[in-house]
């Protein structure tokens, strides 16, 4: 065990109880998890995250942290919600929206395959000319055309919306679109579930229950999808827990969530930053050690590096964190909101932050099957370097 849990685990130490059933192996109630955000010990909660991490990740793979190649199409950005939250939907002024035909999707995806990516990772806003039919042609213009990519598209607000459309169950949506090619869903849309916390910020869409429903049907139907928590929209730590107790208690009914991404609120275009106070480093740490040990059924948690910055991402992966995202392409929705971190980053660049943090780079598909584990040469020599560096300053 390391220096700083036993460090925790004295009677003083307010967190003491928690880091033992941690070690112990026991589920984490809210309380738990309450005593932990109120904690200021942030190196022994990173520990936590870290030793949860590894003993979610295996013998043999501790030290591996996971990234994809892969591209996200956005095929609107008109929707006819207005979060308060959200510059990509551009509700100022929505003459500028665009909508893209399914001959465009398909350049973009092709443009996409020919650097050889696995994913394309595919949402956008909520148009009524984008309905089932339309992306029941892009599944399976893409998957005849390109039969090697998955396709992880459309979160469960944009399923929502294709059934109330279409007048059909999301069920009857869901096996239409996986019939078409649908590979899995992705994690958006979730926000934080806390009502008061949705009024403020105008959220009207898909409401909790709903969406985690939604990801249940999916499950059911062998589909597996991701989930998020969208911070610094002036949620409280309480709102957070609850958030996070809601995805664990979905997880033990449906089993298909692969991993949980902690976004943070980007606030250019938005009317919200003086109502809102915007996560510091100090507290997405936070939020990333203590999902990997409240969401003990979720194998993994990713460090979202379009949002924490390619720095803060990689200390993450020291917190619990173990995997990056992906290569990207081109983003939109938080770089319409500020973000400066770049729009892409080349597969090199993924394995030199994983490498340059202490981890083992390894190329996943969507479904976490090992792609490639990343160059051990250039892991050795890197170490090496270190290793000589740490004689001459010994
Ligand atoms: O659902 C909206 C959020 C999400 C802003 O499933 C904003 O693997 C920051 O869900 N600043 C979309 N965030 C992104 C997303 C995602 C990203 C990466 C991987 C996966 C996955 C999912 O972005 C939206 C919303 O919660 N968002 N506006 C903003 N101004
Ligand atoms: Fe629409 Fe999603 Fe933006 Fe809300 S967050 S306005 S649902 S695109």
């Amino acid at each position: 065990m390391s220096v700083v849990l036993e460090k925790a685990l004295l009677s003083p130490s307010p967190i003491a109880g928690v880091v033992q059933k941690i070690i112990d192996g026991q589920r984490l109630s809210r309380d738990d998890a309450l005593t932990l955000y109120k904690s200021h010990d942030l190196i022994a909660l990173g520990a936590l995250g870290d030793m949860a991490r590894q003993r979610k990740a295996g013998a043999g793979k501790e030290s591996f942290v996971y990234y994809i190649h892969n591209m996200h199409l956005n095929p609107t950005s008109f929707c006819r919600e207005t979060c308060r939250f959200c510059s990509y939907s551009n509700p100022v002024d929505r003459s500028k929206a665009y909508i893209w035909s399914v001959e465009k999707v398909l350049e973009e995806a092709h443009n996409g395959a020919s650097l050889g990516i696995t994913e394309i990772h595919m949402v956008g806003g909520l148009h009524p000319s984008c309905n089932v039919d339309y992306y029941e042609k892009i599944l399976l213009r893409i998957k005849t055309e390109l039969p090697n990519i998955h396709i992880k598209a459309l979160t469960a607000v944009e399923i929502d919306y294709l059934s109330y459309l279409s007048g059909v169950t999301v069920i009857e949506i869901l096996k239409r679109l996986q019939d078409a090619g649908l590979g899995s869903l992705p994690g958006g849309g979730a926000e934080i579930f806390d009502e008061g916390v949705r009024a403020r910020m105008k959220v009207r869409k898909t409401p909790p229950e709903r969406w985690l429903e939604i990801h249940g049907a999916a499950h059911r139907l062998g589909l597996k999808s991701t989930a998020t928590m969208l911070t610094g929209i002036g949620e409280t730590i309480e709102n957070k827990v609850d958030h996070m107790l809601s995805l664990r208690e979905q997880q033990e009914k449906s089993h298909g969530f692969m991993c949980f991404i902690p976004l943070k609120c980007y606030y250019e275009g938005t009317n919200i930053a003086d109502e809102v106070t915007e996560p510091t480093g100090y507290d997405i740490l936070k939020d990333v050690a203590i999902a990997a040990v409240l969401l003990d059924n979720f194998p993994h948690v990713k460090a979202y590096w379009i949002q924490l910055g390619e720095k803060l991402a990689q200390v993450a992966l020291s917190f619990g964190a173990d995997d990056l995202d992906g290569t990207i392409g081109e983003e939109k929705i938080t770089h319409a909101a500020g973000t400066k971190s770049p729009l892409q980053n080349a597969k090199d660049r993924m394995e030199y932050l994983i490498r340059s943090a202490g981890y083992i780079p390894v190329e996943r598909d969507t479904l976490y099957n090992i792609v490639r584990i990343g160059d051990l040469a250039a892991q050795h020599a890197m170490t090496a370097s270190f290793n000589n560096k740490q004689l001459l300053h010994n």
